[in-house]
């Protein structure tokens, strides 16, 4: 019954920022999922007698895609594979039951906050047993099975129902579906206080999620609506789409603009959120008060020990080197440390593991902790929920506390997407090659302290990995950062990171795009983006 296919190695099938991620269309290739799947199991080392646990967040090419790897993970001798109902799981809740299950790993299908549907994007990503992405030194391996695999393993048999928890086999492989929410939604009950949200909701506290017809509809029903009494209606575009209602489901002001306009309107609720399209990334907005996802890390982490789960005190802290130093005050307060990784969720993971830190995040919108491996859009909310039900405050006043308490990082992240790979990528070599010599040079009204190509050594493994960001620190207290996507699947996007510091108590409250003028001026004066990109402006500003 088992099929051996032969094929050619495929170009490209290099992993990037967060697993590999192509056009839909790519992957529908004939043989090309099935390539990259194959080389997952090569790299690994083969997955004869190993648990998997495997669901995507329900993107256009879902259910093929599994039906697809359930047959290649039997064929090669898989013990079991743990799928959710309808081939259904969040990444955060995938990464749960990889850990819950003592699973040898997971294969989530997703291509995250890319849109979906068949002209959109598609993505597959391999997660090793502590519940987190793959390690570099994992992806380099997958990568290089995949320039040279000869041939496939799959099984002639016929897709199997998935629409019913229960057990079943495929030839000598247990497959077992589980409903995608019910262990997650436990996991929240034993971190939060439930008691004291459902109190917060009972006294007309009211809240807008939008769960952007992504997968976080269902864990948002049941969690905030059934288990919290959110009233009914609260989650919004709750039902999962394959093309996401044709939306980017990116949860930033831009992407969910109507979740901003009512939050920013007469009639907003007191809390509004939004997740991505896996579900492991969050926006967090308060009645008139916008909160950037580097602010929303610090305020977080400094006021964990309200929350049940981390009442014991935070281990450490560590945040992607692009997000804002708004965390590393915290940190300093509380005297733990905080690090500073490359972007991308597979580097905190040795961190967590290693009990160096408790919370983490990045300004792209993830913030997560130890209780899983992957950033968790939905625990940030209930982070937040459960924080403002302690401090009985709405968002716009624990924000202007917090400012006052630790100054503000005003900050921004403009986006220049699908530009011309050549030229954004000789923007970054020319302006790598030009670093040694930025120290003391004025760029409009600032002046460079530092420059580097920032590169991290693994305070756990020493693995160390080079080329991570251009950072260049100015000597007023501001920043910029450049660097290009790993995660698009046209062109190429180049990300430039604005901050800077206003110490207070005055002048905290600037529009962020005014606060950071100058540094938004040094940076056309450094590297002449527009020009060089054939661009009037970013395409998207966050
Ligand atoms: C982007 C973000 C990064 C995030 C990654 C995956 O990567 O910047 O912070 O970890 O997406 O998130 P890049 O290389 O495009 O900048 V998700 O929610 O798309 O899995
Ligand atoms: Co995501």
């Amino acid at each position: 019954m088992i099929e051996i296919n032969s094929t050619r190695p495929i170009d490209g099938q290099k992993p990037g920022t967060s697993g590999l991620r192509k056009k839909t269309r790519v992957f529908q290739e004939p043989g090309y999922l099935e390539n990259f799947v194959q080389s997952i199991w090569n790299g690994i080392g083969g997955v004869e007698d190993k648990v998997l646990v495997l669901g995507g967040d329900g993107r256009f090419f879902n259910t093929q895609a599994v039906q697809i790897i359930l047959r290649m993970a039997a064929a090669s001798g898989a013990a079991k594979v743990i799928v959710g109902q309808d081939g259904l799981l969040s990444t955060p809740a995938a990464s749960h039951l990889i850990r819950a299950r003592g699973a040898d790993g997971g294969v989530i299908l997703s291509a995250s906050h890319n849109p979906g549907g068949p002209e959109g994007d598609f993505g597959v990503k391999f997660n090793t047993a502590n519940g987190g992405p793959a390690p570099e030194s994992v992806t380099e391996a997958i990568y290089r099975a995949s320039c040279e695999v000869t041939e496939y393993r799959t099984l002639g048999t016929p897709d199997i129902d998935l629409s019913t928890p229960g057990r079943g086999r495929l030839l000598a492989t247990e497959i077992e579906i589980v409903d995608p929410v019910a262990d997650y939604a436990a996991l929240m009950e034993r971190l939060f206080d439930f008691d004291a949200i459902r109190a917060l909701f009972a006294s007309g506290f009211t809240l807008r999620f939008d769960a952007m017809h992504a997968i976080t509809g269902p864990y948002a029903h049941e969690i905030l609506e059934r288990r919290l009494g959110a009233p009914a209606g609260s989650v919004d575009n709750a039902t999962p789409l394959p093309d996401f209602g044709g939306g980017h489901p990116d949860p930033n002001p831009v992407w969910a603009h109507e979740l901003m306009t009512l939050m920013m309107g007469a009639d907003a609720p007191d809390f509004g959120a939004a997740s991505d399209g896996d579900g492991d990334r969050n926006m967090i907005v308060g009645r008139g008060a916008y909160v950037t996802p580097s602010d929303s890390l610090a305020v977080i982490a400094a006021n964990a020990h309200l929350v049940p789960g981390y009442a014991g005190g935070l281990k450490g802290v560590a945040r992607s080197m692009p997000s804002s130093a708004a965390l590393d005050r915290v940190a300093e307060a509380l005297g733990i440390t905080c690090y500073a990784t490359p972007t991308g969720w597979k580097f905190f993971g040795n961190l967590l593991d290693a009990g160096l830190a408790t919370l983490c995040g990045e300004e792209s919108a993830g913030t997560g902790s130890d209780h899983v491996r992957e950033k968790d859009g939905l625990w940030a909310v209930l982070m937040w929920l459960n924080i403002l039900a302690a401090r009985r405050q709405s968002v716009a006043e624990v924000m202007a506390e917090h400012w006052a308490r630790y100054g503000r990082n005003y900050y921004s992240r403009h986006d220049y997407e699908e530009v011309d790979a050549a030229a954004a990528g000789a923007l970054i070599e020319e302006l790598r090659a030009r670093l040694d010599r930025l120290a003391g040079v004025k760029l409009g009204g600032l002046s460079v302290r530092a420059a580097q190509d920032f590169s991290y050594s693994d305070p756990v493994d020493g693995s160390v990995t080079t080329k991570q960001g251009l950072e260049i620190h100015f000597a007023e207290d501001a920043r910029l950062v450049l660097r290009l996507s790993g995660t698009g699947t046209a062109g190429a996007t180049l990300r430039v990171y604005l901050e800077r510091f206003a110490p207070g108590p005055e002048g905290l409250d600037e529009d962020p795009q005014t606060a950071l003028a100058e540094v938004i001026a040094a940076t056309e004066d450094l590297c002449q983006i527009k020009t060089r990109l054939g661009r009037a402006a970013p395409d998207v500003v966050t």
